[in-house]
């Protein structure tokens, strides 16, 4: 046998081999969504955080500071870390290198690194095996022990055993890899996306840079889009960049960096002028949007010792009523990250942390460090008692308006708002509310609209700007109350907490229709803030939708035409233009919702055979949330810089 001949023997040998780990990335392969969640944009994004949270893992151990992610011109990407690199000697039981055993092993990854905070359940800590299952083509190259070794795989099947092409003296990996589009049905990497969750891990994780450069496209001066983020204060950094348009109430966070009972926690927190509670948690680095025992042990720890200390200084004194846990959190930015060793994810997304020792663990470490913070700056502290005593007067204000609110719709007759014209059907799953734009406009959607399932809540103008008043403002405001109503759902009649209550709720599709111009945008966006803030589980749950009103009717004789965008109306111009030139085309331009008639409304925007509603999305809450506080907040510099940039609503993924 020549040289050739025996590489050939080899390789088909080797596959032979092969065949049972084989079988473990079939799996992966036949059944995605149950290893990345789904088979879109986020699972696709997934991929990328998978490979990341290896190289974070080899950085919290100590020996990694470096991160660099690549979108490559041909849409592949490059995750490059300069951390020990995937060991490459021997595996003993597998009898090959243990790189091809990590890549190709389901959950092999674990193996080598215990005592490290991998996570088990949530959809991160799948492997990279799985995502070179879910690749057309993977290559992984280690720099390690003075050589660069590489392994090149094809839907998880490697090309040839693990072989050395140099020597190097660095230290590393880098993880090239093509999401399959026979699995995805989005394979287009997003920039911002991955820009900004690179952005959040080096404020959970300081001390790391993390970059990013999009080759695919260059900005005006030929440049690649390029972002790189280092943290060297962590969450404080991470507060004064959630808070950059809020106004702190104190000279900095808090910072608080403990232990207890092997549960390493991380927190900082801010009180600022602003009414919203703005709490973000964090399991191993895995942003928890439906809390879970380590949110419950801050939020226990915060409200018992603020509670003792202003009770011992005599400050609740000519308070007539009782102040609670809300009282404790307006106005609060904090983020809070643990670090678990076995997470259990629970919830409807898998994003509630449930094992119940960390919640003791973080209520004494928030306990005793904030009691130290209270005593050693007895004038912060007061400041911060002060503004739970306003917040307790505010919400008690708040009821009174609220119960007047609640009493006046048992009086009308239906207990429905007079504006609203109801459906026919009793049944929320199948239920429609559209909120239009303007008395007239909700007046063509009731003429049009099916009204066997399809409801018209017309609201006035602009809605209020919760973001900026006070919470018996909100409960006084006549579109506000509207909107409570119609919907049937009541925030905190029992117990004063603001957990919505979606049992009574009468519609499950919640639609926004506005004008498809500027001030019909600042409308949806001023009703998604209120979302947002007050009935976040609208959206969580994804019954928010928003609707999409066509831009351009335009005509040939009796052929009508919709347009959505302005390519789409070149498209058409093209396609009934006798030679390129619009003559004998009549194109009209729809400037907002009263231009059409009921019938064009009905088949363009409302009839669920053709309509397109964009789902409302949290993708990353943190955002989110910097995003509406910048859109909707006092300081205007940022908010146009932000417009300017983003004509889209950024990480709310709508
Ligand atoms: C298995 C064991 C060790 C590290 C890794 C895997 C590892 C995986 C990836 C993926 C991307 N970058 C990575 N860096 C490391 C432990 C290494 C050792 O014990 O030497």
């Amino acid at each position: 046998m020549n040289k050739e001949e025996r590489i050939n023997q080899a390789n088909k040998n080797y596959t032979a081999e092969n065949i049972q780990v084989l079988e473990g990335l079939e799996a992966v392969r036949r059944r995605p969504a149950m290893y990345i969640g789904d088979v879109s944009f986020k699972g696709l994004h997934h991929l990328v955080y998978e490979v990341l949270d290896n190289s974070i893992d080899e950085a919290l151990a100590g020996y990694c500071d470096e991160i660099d992610v690549i979108i490559n011109k041909d849409g592949s990407i490059t995750i490059t870390d300069n951390g020990r690199g995937i060991p490459t000697g021997q595996h003993e039981k597998e009898n090959r290198s243990a790189l091809e055993v990590v890549m190709t092993v389901l959950h092999a990854g674990g193996k080598f690194d215990k005592g490290s905070y991998k996570v088990s359940g949530g959809l991160h800590g799948v492997g990279v095996s799985c995502v070179n299952a879910l690749s057309a083509n993977l290559k992984a190259t280690v720099y390690r022990d003075g050589k660069v070794w590489v392994q090149e795989y094809q839907t998880g099947k490697p090309d040839y055993p693990v072989k050395i092409i140099g020597d190097t003296h660095r230290s590393g990996t880098a993880i090239t890899f093509t999401p399959d589009d026979s699995i995805f049905i989005e394979t287009r990497f997003d920039f911002n996306t991955l820009a900004a969750r690179l952005r959040e891990l080096s404020f959970l994780n300081r001390g790391i840079r993390l970059s990013i450069t999009d080759e695919r496209e260059t900005d005006d001066e030929g440049n690649d889009l390029f972002r790189s983020f280092l943290s060297e204060n962590g969450l404080t950094d991470f507060i004064n960049y959630l808070d950059e348009t809020r106004e702190g109430i104190m000279e900095n966070p808090i910072h608080i960096d403990g232990e207890k009972n092997g549960v390493p926690i991380e927190i900082s927190m801010q009180y600022n002028a602003s009414f919203a509670e703005n709490v973000h948690s964090y399991v191993n680095n895995i942003s928890t949007i439906e809390g879970g025992t380590h949110l419950s042990g801050f939020r226990r720890g915060l409200t018992r010792t603020l509670k003792n200390y202003a009770e011992r200084s005599g400050m609740l004194a000519k308070l007539k009523f009782d102040i609670n846990g809300d009282d404790f959190r307006e106005g609060l930015t904090a983020v809070i990250s643990v670090k678990v060793a076995e997470p259990q994810f629970e919830g409807q997304t898998k994003t509630k942390l449930g094992n119940s020792d960390v919640m003791g663990a973080v209520e004494q470490v928030v306990s005793d460090n904030l009691s130290n913070f209270l005593e050693e700056n007895p004038r912060e502290a007061k400041t911060i008692v002060n503004k739970v005593v306003l917040a307790a007067t505010a919400r008690h204000a708040a009821r009174k308006a609220r119960e007047l609110v609640q009493r006046k719709n048992v009086l009308s007759n239906s207990g429905l708002p007079g504006k609203l014209s109801d459906c026919e059907t009793r049944d929320p799953a199948k239920a429609e509310i559209y909120l239009v734009e303007g008395d007239s406009a909700g007046g063509t959607a009731k003429q049009g609209r099916d009204r066997k399932f399809q409801a018209i809540l017309p609201l006035r103008g602009k809605i209020l700007n919760v973001e900026k008043a006070m919470q018996h403002k909100i409960f006084e405001n006549e579109e506000i109350k509207n909107i409570f109503t119609a919907f049937g759902v009541s925030i905190g009649t029992e117990d004063d907490s603001k957990a919505l209550n979606l049992d009574k709720l009468r519609y499950h599709k919640i639609i926004i229709m506005t004008d498809a111009d500027v001030d019909g945008s600042h409308i949806a966006t001023l009703i998604l803030t209120f979302f947002f803030r007050y009935m976040k589980e609208l959206i969580e749950t994804g019954y928010v939708y928003i609707a999409t009103p066509p831009l351009y009717l335009i005509r040939k004789n009796k052929e009508e035409r919709y347009c959505w965008s302005e390519e789409e109306r070149q498209a058409v111009v093209r396609e009934l233009s006798v030679n390129g030139t619009e003559k004998g085309l009549h194109i009209q331009r729809y400037k907002g919702l009263g231009e059409m008639n009921a019938e064009q409304l009905w088949t363009t925007t409302m009839d669920p055979e053709f309509r397109t509603l964009r789902q409302v999305t949290i993708e990353n809450a943190t955002e989110a949330d910097r995003v509406f506080s910048m859109l909707m907040g006092d300081e205007v510099p940022p908010r146009r810089e932000f417009i300017e940039l983003n004509a889209k609503y950024a990480n709310v993924d709508v």
